[in-house]
């Protein structure tokens, strides 16, 4: 695992991003295992899409430290209905900044429309305010072993991370629908045909995305449009 990781330490955090050449990996089998697509599929209710994966080192800094980017409650931009697989290589009880998430915040639940999304552009809720209305018992903190998988649908209201005395590694896959404005997030390898003629028609429409000309200009003006609301 050490051979993924790279120094750059980004803040507290230690986020690494996948080059193309890590695509046909265990890590890039991990997210389009037939098991995890069965899931992300079930949820989402349509062949989802695959568009986004990375490997992160959460580095411990104590409880002084302030709370940064997801390690704050927000929800994801990327769709009004999506998934999050995260894998943890360490084992995470509350000091390795667990995955946590309010149960009920997703887009049918009772919580949805507490600071809502808005696709493509996310919600990050002042710092305080979730806790002056969500009581503690109503907050799923997913502590576990190495190895340990959780999914969840990242539109709702979540944070994690936020490791105070001992490091947490963690593998993230992200799978949203077709309507998404966001892209694939990843490249891919350079024999992606021999490989897409071995995958299962899920998996092959996990990875294949049209292209999306307008996306960029979309998204560009969402968030424009939203700036002044997301904080
Ligand atoms: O690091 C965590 O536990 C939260 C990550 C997160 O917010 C995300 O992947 O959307
Ligand atoms: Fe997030």
């Amino acid at each position: 695992m050490e051979a993924y990781m790279e120094d750059t330490i980004v803040s507290h955090q230690n986020f690494l991003t996948m080059p193309g050449r890590w695509l046909n990996t265990i890590l890039w089998r991990l997210a389009l295992d037939p098991r995890a697509l069965a899931i992300v599929n079930a949820y989402n209710g349509m062949f989802s899409k695959f568009y986004y994966m990375t490997l992160n080192r959460t580095l411990p800094v104590g409880s002084d430290a302030p709370a940064e980017q997801s390690q704050r409650w927000h929800r994801d931009p990327e769709d009004k209905k999506m998934a999050k697989m995260f894998i943890y290589l360490t084992d995470v009880d509350e000091n390795a900044g667990p995955f946590i998430y309010i149960p009920g915040s997703h887009s049918e639940g009772k919580w949805r429309d507490l600071f809502p999304q808005r696709p493509p552009v996310g919600y990050y809720p002042p710092d305080g305010e979730i806790e002056k209305i969500i009581p503690p018992r109503a907050i799923k903190k997913c502590t576990g072993r190495a190895g340990t998988v959780v999914f969840a649908d990242t539109a709702g209201l979540h944070k994690g991370g936020y490791a105070t005395h001992k490091e947490r590694v963690m593998f993230t896959a992200g799978y949203c629908s077709n309507a998404s404005v966001l892209e694939r997030q990843y490249r891919y390898p350079e024999d992606i045909g021999n490989i897409r003629a071995r995958l299962t028609l899920a998996q092959q429409y996990a990875i294949i995305f049209p292209p999306h000309r307008f996306n960029s200009y979309i998204l560009r003006r969402f968030r424009k449009f939203f700036k002044q609301n997301t904080y």
